[in-house]
């Protein structure tokens, strides 16, 4: 007996509503549900092979505990038990520092990963804290907190309304779209050609999405901000700025006249390899397109400059008057964000609050650079105690992080290393104890991070399509009990973890003016939430708390979990809509155009109008049927054009007698791989790319199919010195290497 069942998408940010077609308690097949009040339908080939991916043979189904030397299976208590006694003795000797975490991308797209993380790294209290962020969209964060006051405040292009996109760094036909979450993005971009719209492209790389651009750029890899930089100087020089609406919520438009007088197209041009033509060009486009929006995503982020490339994105925005208006750039308003508060100055964004031990990088949003956790466990100073434990959750930083050889090394020296993660790969070789969780047909899904990243406002929540198996925890419950071991409440009920989140959460909303609860008992406000389980009963109250929520009876129409279950494609909640100068927590509650660590971080720049370093650069590239270094083990979602081959352009290929199909060495200040050659057109001359998330031939993995092909790790060839220095994150676009082609070798 079949029957269907719905499920979110949770494997990339796109969030395509599934419709699942479960036999007994396999998933069996996958389709677009066409009635998702936001998909509509749309699904990719990894959406359709969830059931693959779901019952993958290789995904753990017990714990595993390290016992002389060798991972074993255990007992659910044998592993907590485990946990408990290898962080709590090390906290209790050395501080909560010296225990780190490590929060993974998988993290964002799951209940459990947005609910229980936060608590862990509160309760813990340790500064250790490393996430995927510092190795891609951190400097998005930096730029959001310094300009609007609130690191998580991004605006999102207006995909459907806009006349105008520029979009750089970003291959949203292969990625289906980053911070930026539009079901179907392909469809989007053609349905804005098929509007009279116009679609610019900026990017090394002939890619997919720019094929589809009325103009591509190819621009030099690392070299953006210079680009934004002449083109905010062109509007300046021929009077094209114009920020209506914005004019009152704006400061600092005359400073950042004056320091931006220098990077002229002209100036910018040999560095970027744009004629100043172009620049110009490009920045009388998006001033006189009717609506525009300028949207950057990693190749914009993860650069020398990226924290810069960041800014001048919504520099750009601002200028033109995009920013916060219809078809331009806006920020969405999700059904979980907190109670909007009232207009009004806040309490700006700090930076730099305290620093790593090591290099003394600062903390950005509490966090440090994923790219020093390996000096922060292998290298002893007089500042401070090392990392002695970790924790993982959702992350592979051995192959996503720079220097996977020095991580691997260092994260074998640990005391103690907990992963929870399915599989049992690259990095969670290493731990003492790996906590699975079950596949994702057996846990719910709601988006509580892309929601706020949307390019429409919408809700939807799905419970899990299959029920737990016997013997198998839910990840929620597993992180709630991880937070209780390592924090010394060892065997506590884990409901105690919820109730404690409920309890502080709702007490603090009734001491708030604007909320609509305030003044309200919160014992009582606590007994009315519903839902099966301490996070339904969390995810209720944030709904009823929230901009749309039924404010506890306050606004009866409102969201409650109820009324969305009650809704299973999801509840539409309209277009994007202005909102400053609301969502604005700057001291001076308004846009600070030019922050002073920006200001500070220009001379950097500036420098870089006369570099042009000779020889080879590398860039990244994502597959459609990939998805960082997690998706290799299933055959439908590998092999034809999925491969980790080294692109180069015919002329570099030809110049240093490389021959398409053969082995290249390829060398970078922190190792070396050994790749075979696709000479390929599509990059520009100058520049090679390299997928990451490869590299999985190292021993004691359970990758079976991945082993077969397992291709070479990006990041060996980064020795995690390369930072955005305001963002602490990693360089992974534009780096040097060079290349050697390998005559006589063998692949
Ligand atoms: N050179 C280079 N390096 C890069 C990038 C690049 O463009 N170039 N991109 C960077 C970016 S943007 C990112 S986000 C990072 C990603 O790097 P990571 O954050 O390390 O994420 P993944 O590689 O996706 O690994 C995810 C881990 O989570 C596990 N997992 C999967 N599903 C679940 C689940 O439901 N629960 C739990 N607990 N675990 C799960 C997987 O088994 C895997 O071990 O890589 C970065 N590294
Ligand atoms: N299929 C698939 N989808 C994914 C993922 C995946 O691994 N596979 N990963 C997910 C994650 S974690 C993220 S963060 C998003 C990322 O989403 P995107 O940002 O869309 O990621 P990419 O496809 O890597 O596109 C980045 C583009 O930047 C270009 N580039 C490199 N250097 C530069 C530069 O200096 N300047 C400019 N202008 N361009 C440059 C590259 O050539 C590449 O085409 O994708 C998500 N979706
Ligand atoms: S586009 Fe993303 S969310 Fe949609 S089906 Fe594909 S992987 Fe899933
Ligand atoms: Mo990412």
């Amino acid at each position: 007996m079949s029957r269907t069942a719905l499920r979110i998408c949770p494997l990339c940010e796109a969030t395509c509503g599934l419709t699942l077609t479960v036999e007994g308690t396999r998933v069996t097949a996958a389709r677009g549900d066409r009635d998702d009040v936001f998909s509509r339908g749309f699904v990719c080939p990894k959406g359709a092979s969830f059931g693959a991916l779901d019952a993958d043979p290789d995904r753990l189904r017990t714990p595993l505990v390290r016992r002389d030397g060798e991972l074993r299976e255990a007992t659910w208590e044998e592993a907590f038990d485990a946990v408990a006694a290898g962080i709590r003795p090390v906290v209790e000797r050395h501080g909560p520092h010296a225990a780190g975490i490590v929060l993974g991308n998988p993290n964002v797209h799951t209940v459990a990963g947005a609910l229980y993380p936060p608590v862990l790294v509160g309760a813990l209290g340790t500064r250790s804290l490393f996430t995927a962020s510092t190795v891609d969209q951190m400097p998005k964060h930096v730029s959001s907190g310094l300009l609007y006051g609130d690191a998580n405040a991004i605006p999102v292009p207006d995909l459907d309304r806009t006349d105008h996109l520029l979009l750089i760094g970003a291959n949203p036909l292969e990625s289906n779209g980053s911070l930026c979450t539009a079901p179907d993005f392909p469809g989007r971009l053609k349905a804005l050609r098929a509007r009279g719209g116009t679609l610019t492209v900026i990017d090394p790389r002939r890619t997919r999405t720019a094929k589809l651009a009325d103009r591509h750029v190819a621009i030099r890899p690392g070299t953006d901000a210079l680009l934004l930089a002449a083109m905010t100087h062109v509007l300046f020089e021929e009077d094209l700025v114009a920020l209506g609406a914005l004019e009152p919520h704006v400061e600092g438009v005359g400073e950042l006249a004056g320091v931006v007088r220098d990077f002229t197209p002209e100036s910018v041009a040999a560095a970027c390899d744009v004629d100043a033509a172009t620049t110009r060009a490009l920045a009388r486009e998006l001033a006189a397109a009717p609506t525009a929006a300028v949207y950057g995503r990693i190749g914009s982020c993860t650069v020398p400059h990226g924290t810069l490339a960041s800014w001048l994105v919504d520099v750009l925005n601002i200028l033109t008057g995009n920013l916060d208006r219809p078809g331009g750039a806006l920020f969405p308003q999700a059904a979980t964000d907190r109670t909007p508060r009232p207009a009004g100055p806040g309490r700006g964004f700090a930076l730099g609050r305290w620093h790593s031990r090591v290099s003394g990088h600062p903390e950005a949003k509490g966090e440090l650079p994923l790219a020093a956790l390996a000096e922060e466990i292998d290298t002893a100073t007089d500042r401070g105690e090392p990392v002695r434990v970790l924790i993982t959750i959702a992350a592979n930083p051995v192959l996503s992080a720079p220097d996977g050889d020095r991580l691997d090394k260092a994260l074998e020296s640990l005391d103690f290393m907990v992963s929870v993660d399915p599989y049992l790969n690259e990095t969670s070789r290493h731990a003492h104890v790996v906590l699975p969780p079950p596949p994702p047909s057996r846990s719910p899904h709601h988006d509580f991070a892309f929601n706020t990243l949307a390019v429409r406002n919408q809700v939807r929540y799905t419970r899990p399509a299959v029920p737990l198996e016997p013997g198998r925890m839910a990840e929620t419950e597993i992180l709630a009990r991880l937070i209780l071991a390592a924090t010394g409440s060892h065997g506590a009920d884990p409901a105690a973890v919820d109730a404690m989140v409920i309890e502080q959460t709702l007490g603090k909303a009734v001491r708030e003016p604007h909320s609509p609860v305030h003044g309200r008992d919160p014992g009582d406000l606590a007994a009315r939430l519903t839902g099966v389980d301490g996070p339904e009963r969390r995810l209720d109250m944030m709904l009823r708390l929230g901009p749309y929520g039924d404010g506890f009876g306050a606004r009866p129409d409102g969201l409650t979990l109820q009324r969305l279950l009650a809704h299973p494609h999801g509840i539409d909640l309209g277009p994007l809509r202005p909102r400053l100068p609301q969502p604005l927590k700057t001291r001076s509650g308004k846009v600070e155009l030019l922050p002073a660590p920006i200001a500070a971080d220009l001379p950097r720049l500036r420098h870089a109008m006369t570099e042009r370093p000779a020889g080879l650069v590398l860039v990244g590239r994502r597959h459609l049927r990939s998805n960082n270094s997690w998706m290799h083990n299933v055959p439908a979602l590998t092999g034809g054009s999925n491969r980790c081959t080294l692109h180069l352009h015919p002329d570099d290929a030809a110049r240093l007698g490389v021959r398409d199909g053969r082995p290249v060495r390829v060398k970078g200040a922190g190792g070396e791989v050994t790749v075979p050659a696709e000479v390929t057109d599509t990059v520009r001359p100058g520049v090679v790319s390299l997928p990451h998330g490869w590299g999985h031939d190292r021993p004691g993995t359970r990758l079976t199919h991945a082993a077969g092909d397992p291709g070479v790790n990006v990041n060996q060839l980064l020795d995690g010195s390369l930072l955005d220095p305001l963002s602490g994150n990693a360089v992974l676009n534009g780096v040097p290497i060079t290349l050697t082609p390998l005559t006589d070798a063998k692949l």
